[in-house]
């Protein structure tokens, strides 16, 4: 069987910002769920390595997708990604932002690719690439046509859009008054929650596809029966009928990605570091370990307090995320879960461990969750991957070690003696946590 028909020339474009398998299982998805790839199509650029753009381009945009359940897997051939690029080719990106049929940009560059301060302000000295990337491209278009656009970010951060929105306005800024006014009347920043388990792609998947349907497809995708995408913002220049497949459009994100943050991020965070501390691999090995489910259970408690119950089903959600968590066909990796840890507690354990401190509570699951953190890095012995990892290893040294760690996450959490007295407890009990 061969997949490789010619790509087509879509009548409008997204331009998409970091083509790993997270993006092929979900936004890609649901534009081919909805739209003919010549009604939208996806320009899809890599992040960092062009490998994945070689590979795509090599079967013109066309994997498939192996949604696999309890009950077996489905193939599906996706055809929404038209053009696969190596973001480094800085010419056809900003080409193809300035692209008259480009109506929307999405972006997912990881929560560390943001790169920002804790006060969530970008460093417009050594800008990152892809940000930087982005409002060179941005700065361009208003030149060339001057149209309107959507900036989409799909990355698990709280208030993605309004972040997004204070890196270019900062980005913007050494282009003069008249680009910041375009970029504040003309670019729509959405936000979104995005929601969709996807594991790395492992050599047997590549050859199941193969054995299945008969083609050597080189960068299938795997990912779970269950998807969710939220969305706030305007698209000026349209949009494919997402809701169709599912999407939701809401005047107000904010109870649904701390729902989705907190819930199923913050959990993924506490089996990656104490699940892999206590000798498991996978989300569905660590979640059947009563241990460790005690944590996230202890973890979940705290974290709706600060939830609004009434609006959120809290507790169907959560014995959903249960299941979705013990699908064990899913091999989902905690090490690869457990990559960038610093930026990912700062968003997913930080706000409910700040929030209950606040509310004269202990935090106490929250202290767990990140001392689980600090001993897996101290364990880690110099090998920790992290976009922090610099900092993290000079900290290596300190005889403040625990506190200088936790700081790195969020200093406020740092500077709170009864909150780092609960994790130095932990961390210096090591069956407390292994
Ligand atoms: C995970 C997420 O790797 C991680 O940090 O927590 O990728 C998670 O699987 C997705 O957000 C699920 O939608």
């Amino acid at each position: 069987m061969s997949n490789l028909t010619a790509p087509s020339n879509p009548a409008k474009q997204i331009v998409h910002i970091g083509l790993g398998a997270f993006h092929r299982a979900h936004q890609a998805w649901y534009t081919a769920q909805v739209s003919k790839n010549t009604e939208w199509g996806i320009v899809a650029f890599t992040g960092r390595s062009p490998k994945a753009a070689d590979d795509l381009a090599a079967q013109n945009g066309r994997f498939t997708l192996i949604t696999r359940s309890a009950e077996g897997d489905q193939f599906e051939v996706i055809d929404s990604i038209v053009s696969a690029q190596d973001g480094n080719n800085t010419q056809t990106f900003v080409d193809a932002i300035t692209n008259p049929a480009t109506a929307i940009v999405t972006l997912t560059i990881t929560e560390a690719g943001y790169c920002m301060d804790s006060n969530g302000h970008v460093d417009t000295v050594n800008p990152p690439a892809s940000l930087h990337r982005l409002a060179v491209a941005l700065e361009t278009r208003r030149r060339v046509n001057g149209l309107p656009i959507a900036v989409v970010s799909c990355d698990n951060m709280p208030s993605n859009g309004a972040l997004l929105k204070m890196a270019m306005t900062d980005l913007f800024a050494s282009f003069g008054q008249e680009s910041c006014d375009w970029l504040n009347t003309q670019v729509s920043f959405v936000s979104t929650s995005v929601d969709r388990i996807t594991p790395k792609t492992t050599d047997a998947d590549i050859a199941l596809v193969e054995a299945e349907t008969g083609w050597a497809d080189k960068c299938p995708v795997v990912t779970e029966p269950f998807s969710d995408w939220v969305l706030e913002g305007r698209f000026p220049l349209g949009r494919p009928e997402w809701q169709n497949a599912g999407a939701k459009f809401v005047v107000n994100i904010e109870p649904f990605e701390n729902r989705k943050l907190w819930l199923l991020n913050g959990a993924h965070s506490v089996l990656a570091y104490a699940g892999q501390l206590r000798g498991h691999q996978t989300v569905a090995e660590a979640i059947a370990d009563p241990v460790c489910l005690g944590w996230v259970k202890d973890f979940w408690a705290e974290a709706v307090n600060h939830l609004p119950a009434a609006q959120l089903d809290l507790a169907t959600y959560q014995t959903a995320l249960l299941s979705r968590f013990n699908n064990g066909k899913i091999a989902h990796r905690l090490a690869q879960i457990a990559i960038d840890g610093s930026t990912k507690l700062r968003v997913r354990v930080a706000p409910t461990a700040k929030a209950e401190l606040a509310a004269g509570r202990s935090a106490s699951a929250c202290a767990v969750a990140i001392a689980a953190w600090v001993q897996f890095v101290i364990e880690q012995d110099g090998r920790v991957e992290d976009s922090q990892a610099q900092r993290i290893l000079q900290i290596s040294n300190t005889d403040q070690l625990v506190r200088d760690l936790v700081a790195v996450i969020d200093t406020e959490l740092s500077a709170h003696a009864e909150f780092m007295t609960r994790i130095q407890n932990q961390t210096s009990r090591k069956e407390a946590i292994c």
